[in-house]
């Protein structure tokens, strides 16, 4: 069930160009105009736009490119991906946060959203920063009934459906690097963490955590990472829309999802494989063992192992690593 002020948020985007009077939400709504009133000020609170006419009503003028719960929520375009969605203003870490919440038994779907995450995590313990109001950190359960060996797919799933949503609502074409980050020109745009809760041989949840640089400029990085990050805004100048972006995702995250639980992992190989950047090419992968190996990237095979070919022509399964290309 929508809140109101979802409701009214609903009414105005699907009107642009006409005002609503306060009377006419009221009606359709059933609530009063004290309370269409006060919805109206909290929307305009988070970023919208709004014109208020005296005897005529309300109309939306514009929408925030800030993250909004109220924007993802409507016009979000999904079964159950992102329906049940726990939005924060701010927080330590969505994963860990979600980790919990999925301990606790939240359904498959839900995301855990902020634009002002803390203390974020990579891989291997390693640090996600995010300058705060400027990107996007969400984390997402699912609950596939799938063998612990096809879990990695589900970091190919996720990368898809990045590059494809971010193709769609800014023009950018992404590459994605094996196994877990999009890149444009050689730097990264947005890591994929994947962690699962296991009870013997059984997956219980995927936690699909998404850190994503949106509208940050390029000092707004901390140092260190300013060779390695960039972001959509110092790609194309301007600023975009971060709740489309994320209701977008979803859309495509769950239509690539259905899809391979259905007809299996190679409908995704192609798609993933048409947008890798390493494929082809002479790479390292640093384990996490501390072993490097060197030699060429060939391909993923059917689990979303990285195959690379050595320069004594054997071929490694490579299930985990850091690869430079
Ligand atoms: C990743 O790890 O790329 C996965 C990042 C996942 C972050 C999300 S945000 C939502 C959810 N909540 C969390 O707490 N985490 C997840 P890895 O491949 O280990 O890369 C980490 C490395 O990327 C760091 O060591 C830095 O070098 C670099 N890095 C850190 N912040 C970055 C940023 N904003 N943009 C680009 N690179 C960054």
């Amino acid at each position: 069930m929508k809140k109101t002020k979802h409701k009214i948020l609903d009414m105005l985007l699907k009107h642009p160009d006409i005002h609503l009077s306060g009377q006419k939400i009221c009606d359709v709504l059933g609530c009063s105009r004290t309370a269409v009133w006060k919805h109206i000020k909290e929307l305009e609170s988070e970023g919208f736009k709004i014109e208020a006419i005296q005897k005529k009503g309300y109309r939306l003028l514009s929408t925030p490119n800030e993250l909004s719960e109220a924007r993802i929520l409507v016009g979000l375009k999904t079964k159950e991906l992102g329906q049940h969605l726990i939005y924060f203003d701010s927080i330590g870490s969505t994963q860990k946060e979600t980790q919990h919440l999925a301990e606790d038994g939240a359904p498959h779907g839900t995301l855990v959203i902020t634009s002002h995450q803390m203390t974020g995590r990579g891989r291997l313990g390693r640090t996600w920063s995010m300058p705060k109001g400027k990107g996007i950190a969400m984390s997402l359960i699912l609950r596939p009934k799938l063998s612990i060996n096809r879990i990695p797919q589900l970091t190919l799933i996720a990368a898809v459906a990045v590059y494809k949503a971010i193709t769609e609502v800014t023009g950018i074409q992404t590459d994605i690097k094996w196994p877990n980050d999009i890149l444009v020109m050689g730097k990264k745009i947005v890591g994929i963490l994947t962690e699962m809760q296991t009870e013997g041989t059984n997956v219980k949840a995927v936690i699909i955590g998404m850190g994503m640089n949106i509208n940050a400029n390029k000092n707004d990085f901390p140092e260190e990472i300013r060779h390695v990050a960039t972001s959509l805004k110092t790609l194309t100048g301007k600023e975009h829309d971060m709740s489309l972006i994320v209701q977008t995702i979803l859309f495509y995250f769950e239509e690539l999802y259905l899809r391979y639980l259905e007809e299996g992992f190679s409908v995704i190989k192609w798609m993933w494989e048409s947008h890798a950047v390493s494929i082809g090419k002479r790479i390292n992968a640093r384990l996490f063992n501390g072993k490097v190996l060197t030699g060429l990237a060939k391909g993923i095979d059917e689990e979303g192992a990285l195959l690379l070919e050595d320069d004594q022509g054997s071929i490694h399964k490579i299930y985990s690593a850091d690869i430079e290309i």
